[in-house]
């Protein structure tokens, strides 16, 4: 008999954390935030491919890549050159209840999912802080999650995260593959047609970046 996926220590799934009225404030945000940060879509280091999900950020460093610079945190939009917006309040009582750090998250990367975007499976690598937990809140459609471990190639499970659902990526699973295989289309009405035409997907991700010195 094969032996079953074990679940990391560290892993946390909230069903349901968020109500339907703060989900709404938190699109709300990601809107109010397109002046000054509109999505853009980014290209992948070396290969200059571009990636199936369009970003933006909140906070003071934010999560950006291409071609020539490879992943890193920039203070500023590569775009419009401005800093990001604002972590909304709702973003950093998050933080404080969850992630268990005695710091604030600098950075929250904003993917948007297009109904056939998907993440292949990756580690978050690119913060100092790797001994602080990322957590991700999910909005709009539902997506299915894969969560590996820390070797690529090893066994995974996958589970369906909805609209309002928070994962916590800490301790051993911090240090873990996971990636999104794909978006339910038409799943959920959270997020407004003419603001995200084709709907889709956002997953919101705050990262301590710096160490605490
Ligand atoms: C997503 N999530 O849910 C992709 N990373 O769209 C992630 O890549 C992720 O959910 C670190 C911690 C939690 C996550
Ligand atoms: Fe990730």
């Amino acid at each position: 008999m094969s032996t079953p996926y074990v679940m990391p220590d560290g892993f946390r799934l909230l069903p349901g954390k968020l109500s339907r009225s703060e989900q709404q404030a938190l699109i709300e945000a990601v809107i109010a935030a397109q002046e000054k940060a509109p999505f853009w879509r980014p290209t992948m280091p070396r290969t200059g491919q571009p990636l199936s999900v369009k970003m933006t950020n909140f906070g003071m460093l934010g999560w950006v890549t291409d071609k020539i610079g490879g992943y890193r945190y920039e203070p500023c939009h590569p775009e419009t050159g401005e800093t990001w917006p604002t972590m909304p309040d709702a973003l950093t009582g998050l933080w404080r209840e969850l992630a268990n750090y005695p710091v604030d998250a600098e950075a929250c990367l904003v993917n948007w999912y297009a109904p056939d975007s998907k993440m292949g499976l990756h580690i978050d690598w690119d913060e100092e802080a790797t001994d602080a937990a990322v957590v991700s809140i999910s909005l709009g459609d539902k997506a299915r999650f894969r969560l590996g471990g820390p070797k690529r190639g090893g066994k995974t499970a996958s589970m369906v995260l909805s609209s309002g659902d928070v994962v916590v990526l800490g301790g051993a699973a911090r240090r873990c593959y996971h990636g999104i295989d794909r978006i339910y289309p038409g799943t959920s009405t959270l997020l407004p047609p003419d603001y995200f035409p084709g709907g889709g997907r956002i997953n919101l991700t705050m990262r301590r970046v710096k160490r605490v010195s």
